[in-house]
């Protein structure tokens, strides 16, 4: 077996890195593609990665953040990730349907949405220099990566993607109204944090229709800084069939409040302020 050890760089000319590396019979010196300290710095790219459970308002967002980043002199390109994704009401400059969409793959492999939108992912896997090429079009934009709900599939993705990205998690924000339901979005989106691993910023979705479905037991400030969650547990305690589930109810929070990570940033996405962005500027990358 060919085995490779490497002695030591040196920069060769024309900005080509030199790498002598020993091979089973001796000595031999590569041109191997390393980039230098500057090349990295001009070809680094930062941008949001939007995700968040399905119909939360991601590609909403993309459209809002689209108009707003335009609106203040920045250039901006959307990659649409999600093949299922049929009508885009953004301008999208790269769209992952020109390679695979879910219709076409369950209609073709005859696999439900689930099996179809895995077999998608693995496909853009399989082919990541195409995304690549696509995205070196767009040298001195700012990305908005649109993604499916089903997150779990792009762990991956974050992890091979060389742009320097933020994560955006929408949540819908009337689960405010049910403490229930504000409990297990406040542990998905611990969950997502835990398991992203980027710079993170969780946001409240859909604002305008926050009281659509009830009004609020605490302040909306109760809600956002997710601060003494005890105070959510007593209440659902207070309905006689959440009583029982008390205790699993104090464990869960126990859990959140351990991590002390979860915040949400409330978003009319038709109305973006200045200050969502002055005060996130840095964790999505300016
Ligand atoms: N009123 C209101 N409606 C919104 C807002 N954001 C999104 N919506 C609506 O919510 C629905 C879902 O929005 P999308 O942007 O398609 O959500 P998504 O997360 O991209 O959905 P999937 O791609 O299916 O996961 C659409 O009918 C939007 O018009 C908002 O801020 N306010
Ligand atoms: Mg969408």
């Amino acid at each position: 077996m060919l085995s490779l050890h490497f002695s030591y760089l040196y920069a060769g000319e024309g900005g080509v890195t030199v790498k002598r590396v020993r091979v089973a019979d001796g000595w031999k010196e590569k041109e191997i593609c390393i980039m230098s300290k500057s090349q990295k710095q001009s070809a680094l790219a930062f941008g949001q990665a939007v995700i968040g459970p399905p119909g939360s308002g991601k590609t909403t967002y993309c459209l809002g953040m689209q108009e707003f980043l335009s609106a203040i002199g920045r250039k901006v390109a959307i990659v649409n990730l999600d093949p299922a994704n049929e009508v885009i009401p953004y301008q999208c400059a790269v769209d992952i349907s020109e390679l695979i969409t879910l219709a076409d793959v369950m209609e073709n492999l005859k696999l439900g949405p689930n099996g179809g939108l895995i077999y998608c992912m693995e496909y853009l896997e399989a082919n990541f220099d195409w995304l690549q090429e696509k995205l070196a079009q767009f040298k001195g934009h700012y990305f908005l990566f649109d993604c499916p709900g089903q997150l779990f599939l792009f762990f991956s993705f974050f992890l091979i993607c060389s742009l320097q990205l933020a994560a955006v998690h929408l949540v819908d924000s009337h689960y405010c109204t049910d403490p229930g339901k504000f409990i297990s979005v406040l542990c998905t989106s611990l969950s997502t944090m835990l398991h992203v691993e980027l710079p993170h910023v969780n946001i409240l979705s859909k604002m305008d229709l926050i009281e659509q479905y009830g009004k609020l037991a605490f302040n909306l400030d109760y809600y956002t800084e997710v601060l003494d969650l005890s105070y959510l547990v007593n209440h659902l305690a207070s309905d006689p069939f959440f009583k029982k589930y008390r205790r699993l109810n104090e464990k869960l929070v126990e859990v959140i409040e351990d991590y002390s990570l979860v915040s949400f940033i409330p978003l009319n996405v038709q109305v973006p302020t200045l200050s969502f962005q002055k005060t996130n500027s840095q964790t999505l990358g300016n």
